[in-house]
């Protein structure tokens, strides 16, 4: 019985809250090594479309490369960082702080945008990072999914988490 109404509930498209927001495609990755950041947004604010995209990027997260997307302006916000970071065979003191896509996304259509990070060793497994995004719309409105769960909380207790990404242990 159980499973049918699970069934059923997936067919009417009840995703279960957080799952409809901006999300990450890949929610766990290892530190120590290079992750591929795909902020997925399903939808705009109401009936908007979405106009901006912005990203910022978390403190032990460097070596951050947007992929650029066709009829959209990437606009980075660099600065230096709180330490020195291992990176592969070098350190690194500064670099991107924030990620921004500036377009038109039609509340119509589903779009990804993508970032290529490395994560350092300075974060700790079994924690979650977040990466708190703002989306601007035509019309002023805005989604700031920036909310981060607190402990014993989940992104489904929040109206606008942040796109969180599960640590896991050095491979
Ligand atoms: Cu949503």
């Amino acid at each position: 019985m159980r499973h049918i109404l699970l069934a059923l509930a997936a067919f009417a498209g009840f995703t279960g809250g957080a799952q409809a927001h901006v999300t990450l495609a890949q929610s766990e990755a290892p530190v120590g090594t290079s992750y591929r950041a795909t902020f997925r947004v399903p939808h705009g604010c109401g009936d908007s479309p979405t106009l901006k995209v912005r990203v910022r990027i978390p403190d032990g997260v460097v070596g951050v490369k947007p992929m650029p997307k066709a009829g959209w302006q990437i606009d980075l916000v660099k600065g230096s960082y709180d330490k020195s970071y291992a990176m592969y065979h070098s350190n690194v003191t500064e670099g991107v702080k924030e990620v921004s896509w500036t377009g038109n996304l039609p509340n119509d259509y589903y779009e990804e945008f993508v970032i290529s990070v490395y994560l350092t060793d300075d974060l700790a497994p079994g924690r979650m990072l977040y990466f708190p995004v703002v989306q601007e719309c035509e019309g002023g409105g805005a989604h700031r999914w920036i909310e981060i769960p607190t402990s014993g909380k989940s992104a489904a207790d929040y109206k606008e988490p942040a796109p969180g990404l599960k640590l896991l242990p050095k491979q």
